[in-house]
């Protein structure tokens, strides 16, 4: 028979957080299944595909080659281990740049039907960044008219996507020697549809079958995400909805209203929810709330669309990717509102054990079960009034002796964009840089991505940043690792305290938090651009600088996309979760040491995040070393156990 303390033990390897916790245990009262039931259902998960080693690109196949060695070495094509593991990364690299990637031409077009007058809810909200990008590529844009230059900026973002401009828009911002060692080796991104549709031309049988090559095209790939489609998808998202300045919101379940419609916009494209949070206030909608028995309108986030709302507006944030289920499971969701990317598909199955309706709105993601609500931006607002209506009218079917909202909200601060970052420094970067010359910080660490039901949610990525930044190593967070840290309360400008003395004093004279949020995955394109600024400002490549980046818990092929194009960019990068390549030792030993030689940056995967955090101390101080820096020589840098090994977010830095 299972103790209280044993099924708390077991729910804590599922998540560290109370809320999580609670509504799992609620679901399973209930026969509710989640993604973890069906993790369990899935197990054991097939080992060549966990390998790499299978290929189903053709009819000849599907292939497998024997990891042994004693059974089949190639397909029946005659591709090796290498050239499969090789293909099946580049197609994952490439659905990941993909999906950020067409996200950015959704804004994109969206920015150009603004720049001519058609679309409905829209505005330039941020008329000086526009002017300033206009700049930035050579655009005339004194003394015009806003429009005409948000046209000229439109077409030359639209030619990024193609092959009549053969160059990337934004490439300027990457340090001279880091593009001409891309020229060398052949991996400048040229065109964002163009490097996808290469690498799924390379990955056809026949073509590429050599791994290097191909691995050498998924980091060009990659690339043309980075510092293309996101780059285009966050920098235009400013324009359009305003660039992100530090603002204090809450996260957790507890977000939810007991009295109130509560809606949650899930996904990940700002287009959709910066209406719907415009409608949410429309007095006639709240009075029809009203009307209901309800007090009024709340829109929560979930994932990115939810790190979008909460950088620009504070929008209060419900949990990150493994609590989409356990939003519903509250009782208290009249309507979760989804986009593209991250939705898993059984949230439909687990809104119908409730009142809460689904309401798919992007052609390109139906969901069978949910209801579709076309979004046309030119119709915008409208859409944005019928989508909320839908919402506040499934209030009266809510059974309130079935809500059950865990925990209070935690606080945490969002906002800081590249501008917000500088303008916090006084307007350089120049404070940063001597505080790391000095010492009293010894670098940053982006950490990013996912969460994974393999592991522990949001254990990796709140010990691993704990640790850096007790080593007055600031940490920079997006996605869903931006979400884990702010439920741990690591990410007030209190949560100083929790940082070595040189962070927590640079943090404190700044009022800022040691852990900062950058924004939704493909704001990771800030992380890189802030990178490429600092390495010009200190007249050296990005590879020089002591950062580091880490994916503790990821799981996507966007993680993989943003991995790749941070590592070509010449920062070494850490990944919790084993990616499927352990099948060819020959890719495992180019991407984890011979990356280093030609893009001065590497991968490697450490699933601990004390021995992660022990692996990006030891390189951070050997870049400060190279830089002629004050640096904490290798056997001086201990697992030490001083970090504070956290178990449970439970309480802290409640409100
Ligand atoms: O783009 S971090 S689980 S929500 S993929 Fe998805 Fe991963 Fe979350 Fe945002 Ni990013
Ligand atoms: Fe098999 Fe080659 Fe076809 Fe892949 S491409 S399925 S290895 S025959």
């Amino acid at each position: 028979m299972s103790t209280t303390y044993d099924r708390a033990h077991e729910l804590s390897h599922l998540s560290i957080h109370l809320d999580a916790q609670q509504m799992i245990e609620r679901a399973r009262a209930e026969g509710i299944e989640t993604v973890w039931d069906r993790l369990r259902a899935q197990e054991p998960q097939c080992g060549y595909c966990q390998l790499g080693l299978s290929c189903r690109n053709c009819s000849m196949g599907p292939c497998r080659i024997d990891p042994f060695g004693e059974g089949p070495q190639k397909g029946v094509c005659g591709a090796d281990g290498d050239t499969i593991v090789a293909r099946n990364l580049g197609r994952t690299i490439t659905g990941g740049a993909s999906s950020h990637s067409d996200h950015g031409r959704d804004i994109l077009e969206v920015f150009a039907r603004v720049a001519n007058g058609e679309a409905s809810g829209y505005q330039i909200a941020d008329e000086a960044k526009l002017r300033r990008i206009a700049d930035e590529l050579g655009l005339v844009s004194e003394g015009r008219d806003t429009n005409e230059v948000a046209r000229d900026l439109a077409k030359e973002l639209m030619e990024n996507y193609g092959i009549a401009k053969n160059s990337l828009s934004f490439i300027g911002r990457v340090p001279q020697v880091r593009r001409d060692r891309w020229k060398e080796l052949g991996i400048t991104p040229r065109g964002i549809d163009r490097e996808n549709v290469e690498m799924m031309h390379r990955t056809h049988m026949g073509v590429d079958n050599d791994y290097v090559n191909i691995l050498l095209h998924a980091l060009r790939t990659a690339l043309s995400d980075g510092w293309g489609g996101s780059m285009i998808a966050t920098e235009l998202s400013d324009i359009m909805f305003g660039t992100p300045q530090p603002v204090t919101s809450e996260v957790n379940l507890g977000v939810l209203k007991l009295d109130q419609v509560n809606i949650a916009m899930h996904g990940h494209n700002p287009l959709l929810s910066d209406v719907i949070v415009a409608a949410a206030q429309d007095p006639a909608l709240v009075e029809l709330a009203r009307s209901y028995g309800a007090n009024g309108i709340n829109v929560v986030g979930l994932c990115c669309t939810g790190n979008e709302m909460l950088m620009r507006k504070g929008v209060p944030m419900a949990g990150n990717h493994l609590m989409q289920e356990l939003v519903m499971v509250t009782g208290a969701l009249e309507a979760m509102v989804v986009d593209y990317q991250c939705i898993m598909p059984s949230v439909v199955d687990v809104a119908k054990c409730y009142h809460t309706q689904v309401i798919s709105t992007s052609d390109k993601a139906k969901f069978p079960g949910a209801t579709h609500m076309s979004f046309d931006p030119q119709r915008g607002e409208e859409i944005a009034h019928d989508i909320v209506r839908a919402a506040v009218e499934a209030f009266p079917n809510r059974n309130q002796d079935r809500v059950r909202i865990p925990v209070s909200p935690v606080r945490m601060m969002g906002g800081f964009s590249v501008e917000a970052i500088l303008a916090a420094l006084g307007g350089t970067a120049q404070p940063l840089i001597d505080a790391i010359a000095a010492g009293s910080i010894r670098g940053a660490v982006a950490v990013v991505g996912c969460n994974n039901p393999k592991l522990p949610q949001d254990r990796e990525h709140i010990e691993l940043t704990r640790t850096l930044i007790e080593h007055d190593i600031l940490v920079l967070v997006t996605g869903c690792a931006a979400i884990a840290n702010g439920k741990a309360g690591q990410m007030m400008p209190e949560s100083a305290a929790l940082a070595g003395p040189g962070l927590r004093a640079l943090c404190e004279a700044l009022g800022v938090p040691p852990v900062l949020h950058m924004g939704s995955c493909v704001d990771n394109s800030r992380v890189v651009q802030l990178a490429g600024a600092l390495a010009n400002a200190m007249g050296v490549d990005i590879d020089s600088l002591p950062l580091a980046g880490a994916a503790p818990e990821w799981y996507s092929e966007k993680a993989v996309a943003i991995g790749t194009y941070v590592v070509g960019s010449g920062i070494t990068t850490v990944l919790g979760v084993q990616p499927p390549i352990f099948g060819s030792p020959h890719v495992v030993s180019l991407l984890a040491d011979g990356l280093d030689a030609v893009v001065g940056a590497k991968f490697a995967v450490e699933p601990d995040p004390y021995k992660a955090a022990l692996l990006i101390r030891r390189h951070i101080e050997a870049k400060r070393a190279a830089l002629g820096l004050p640096f904490i020589a290798d056997d001086q840098i201990h697992d030490d156990e001083a970090a504070s090994r956290v178990t449970t977010t439970a309480g802290s830095a409640r409100v």
